[in-house]
């Protein structure tokens, strides 16, 4: 088991180098390594479906994350990727201390959801003390608080054929020459009723400061950081990923990631 997951570990970071030590305009090379068709990302894709049921198989679905002392939180949670998001909606939204803000939840639901901020924190709350691993090599431990996406899900009364959620965000990213679009993520059903994968509003016992993701990211604590999509504007349920980016669930793993980033 625990060679197992240390080898998952070399070959995320194996993953990781190449594809962050790629010089930035070299947006093209990138496509190109993993463009649809390519051997690269064909191997890539297939040890990420064999490392997905494997470790589907071997761990316990509701197996938990480690969880951590207040002494353990050494420093402010590092801010990563997007940090001040530009977007005319997000500004807006920002600018008024976020009280616009709904949380749209849709898709293969029976009761489509529009949710408020003050919403969301009236449901039951959930705080936990956990390591974010980003897969370029850092770590971090923060306070966590939020309310369990299993409540919300169960709030909208997900249908039987539900298998992932899909998470929108207000930011986007850099794609092809000059191009953006937003940062999208996904999970699957498993992860997404798992105890603690929280929709989070609080850090370190403050409100969610704008460079973690304000007012809204998600935490799913068994997988890297780049899942763990910041600024959700909406939450869709779907049976099939492709219809989203270029069909890889996600921005970073439509440009070569792993979806499945189990740790
Ligand atoms: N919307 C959005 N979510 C995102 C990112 C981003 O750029 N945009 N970066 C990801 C990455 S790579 C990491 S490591 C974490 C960073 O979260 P933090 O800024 O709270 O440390 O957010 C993830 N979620
Ligand atoms: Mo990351």
């Amino acid at each position: 088991m625990s060679a197992f997951v240390l080898s998952r570990r070399r070959f995320l970071a194996a993953a990781g180098a190449t594809a962050s030590s790629l010089p930035l305009a070299g947006c093209d090379a990138l496509d190109g390594l993993v463009g649809n068709g390519s051997r690269v990302r064909d191997f890539l894709a297939s040890a990420n479906s064999i490392t997905y049921r494997a470790q589907r198989l071997l761990v316990p679905a509701d197996r938990l994350a480690p969880e951590f002392a207040e002494s353990e939180i050494r420093q402010g949670q590092r801010p990563n990727g997007s940090t001040d998001p530009g977007d005319a909606t997000y500004l807006a939204l920002k600018q008024d201390a976020f009280a616009g803000y709904r949380l749209r939840v849709s898709g293969l639901v029976e009761r489509p959801l529009h949710l408020t901020l003050a919403e969301l924190r009236n449901m039951p709350s959930r705080t936990q003390i956990t390591r974010h691993d980003c897969v370029e090599g850092w770590s971090c431990i923060a306070k966590w608080s939020g309310v369990a996406l299993t409540r919300v899900l169960d709030e909208a009364r997900v249908k039987p054929e539900a298998r992932y959620v899909v998470f929108h965000c207000f930011d986007s990213m850099p794609l092809g020459l000059g191009g953006s679009v937003a940062y999208y993520e996904s999970i699957d059903m498993l992860d997404a009723h798992h105890p603690q994968t929280i929709l989070a509003y609080g850090l370190n016992g403050a409100a969610l400061p704008v460079a973690n993701g304000a007012p809204l990211r998600v935490r799913v604590e068994r997988q890297l950081g780049y899942k763990m999509a910041k600024y959700i504007k909406a939450i869709e349920v779907v049976a099939d990923l492709a219809p989203f980016g270029r069909g890889r669930g996600g921005y970073w793993e439509d440009l070569g990631y792993d979806w499945y980033a189990g740790i």
